[in-house]
């Protein structure tokens, strides 16, 4: 179909700034670009830690962290983020520590980090789920007159979902203030776009739900930055919700226990790699005059600190309480569980 919707895009491939293009702060940039090398280097730490056997699997978001690094970066600290299990590097550069949030992937505990402090939900792994929360969240916020705003992610895949449907129908109507980010990596396992969706875009289907919809270049950070904080800001104003498609793509195989060279061409691969998010934004604050050797060898060595801090912190012993599995099921819980944790208690009292 040759009716596709404009992509907004601020900065070519090779970090030139699209003629008129008004870029975010330096500041901002700098921030933002920090923000990349961190993902950049937790995408390949924590795929190092599946190969040594300390993580169960990680679904790796190199090649997106524009994306990651952006939801993150347009929330204040009383919105709330909602991810999926490729989102790590998003839950991270919102604030929390990388150990707690591989936990889950280590296999020791559900969710490893403080949901309620951070405003960060847990990862959702059925897909879409986490978009209905999002929006229960988001309404009820808006009934209470709180100014908050929540960020939900999902996937291309995930739009098939009927859970889709219903978060942004809903959102629609009642004007919830919820912004949806798909991150459109082009496939959903071995599925590729073309067999998942006929529409021609995936922000056209806000058109149905009767929400503003937009497509951005995922690989651009400053585009990023600019259209989430106006879809956050029209949120938190009362204006209701948006669905943003960030045109992206998924650098590595699913997770680790796919083989992504059974259904793309390493061509394809390829030419994804000359849109590298962080050769983009390093060029361009590079010929900005904003960065240079010391301050880039500085932010890599405060990524590897962070490296070699997940790195002591997964293999490190996770102190497991096994009462903890009748734990945040209920607010209250029933009397069975009451019952089954005094067994488990009394069992584990005779043989420790
Ligand atoms: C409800 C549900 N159905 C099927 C699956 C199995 N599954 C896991 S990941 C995945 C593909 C999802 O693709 P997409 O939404 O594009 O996200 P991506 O993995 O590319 O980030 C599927 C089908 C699941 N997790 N949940």
């Amino acid at each position: 179909m040759d009716d596709r919707r404009e992509t907004v895009r601020l900065l070519e491939p090779d970090g030139t700034t699209v003629p008129g293009a008004q870029l975010p702060p330096p500041d901002r940039l700098l921030d933002g670009y920090r923000g990349l090398v961190h993902a950049r280097r937790l995408n390949e730490q924590a795929g190092a830690l599946v190969r040594q056997g300390r993580l169960a699997v990680y679904p790796s978001s190199r090649g997106q962290e524009a994306c990651q690094v952006a939801a993150a970066m347009v929330l204040g600290d009383d919105d709330w983020l909602f991810p999926t299990y490729r989102d790590t590097a998003a839950i991270v550069a919102r604030g929390v520590d990388p150990v707690e949030v591989l936990t889950m992937l280590r296999g020791d505990r559900h969710c490893g980090y403080d949901v309620a402090g951070h405003r960060v939900a847990p990862q959702a792994t059925p897909l879409a789920t986490q978009l209905l929360h999002a929006v229960g969240v988001a309404h009820a916020a808006r009934l209470k007159g709180e100014p908050d705003a929540v960020l939900a992610l999902c996937g291309d895949g995930a739009t098939s979902e009927g859970d889709f449907h219903e978060a942004l129908n809903f959102a629609a109507v009642f004007r919830a203030p919820v912004v949806f980010l798909v991150q459109n990596n082009k496939y959903a396992i071995s599925v590729p776009l073309h067999r998942q969706s006929a529409a021609a875009d995936l922000a056209d289907k806000a058109v149905g739900y009767g929400m503003p919809g937009v497509r951005v270049d995922g690989n651009d950070l400053p585009a990023l930055l600019t259209v989430l904080d106006d879809a956050v800001s029209v949120a938190r104003s009362g204006g209701g919700p948006t669905l943003v498609e960030a045109d992206t793509y998924r650098m590595e195989a699913h997770t680790n226990a796919d083989d992504a060279g059974r259904y793309r061409d390493e061509s394809e691969v390829a030419s994804w790699a000359g849109r590298d998010p962080l050769v983009r934004l390093r060029a361009r604050l590079r010929a900005d005059g904003l960065l240079d050797d010391d301050a880039e060898r500085a932010l890599t060595d405060d990524a590897e600190r962070m490296a070699a801090a997940l790195r002591a912190g997964i293999a490190a012993e996770c102190p497991v309480d096994p009462e903890d599995l009748f734990a945040h099921v209920y607010a209250h819980p029933t009397p069975q569980l009451r019952e089954q944790r005094a067994q488990l208690r009394a069992e584990l009292e005779v043989t420790p």
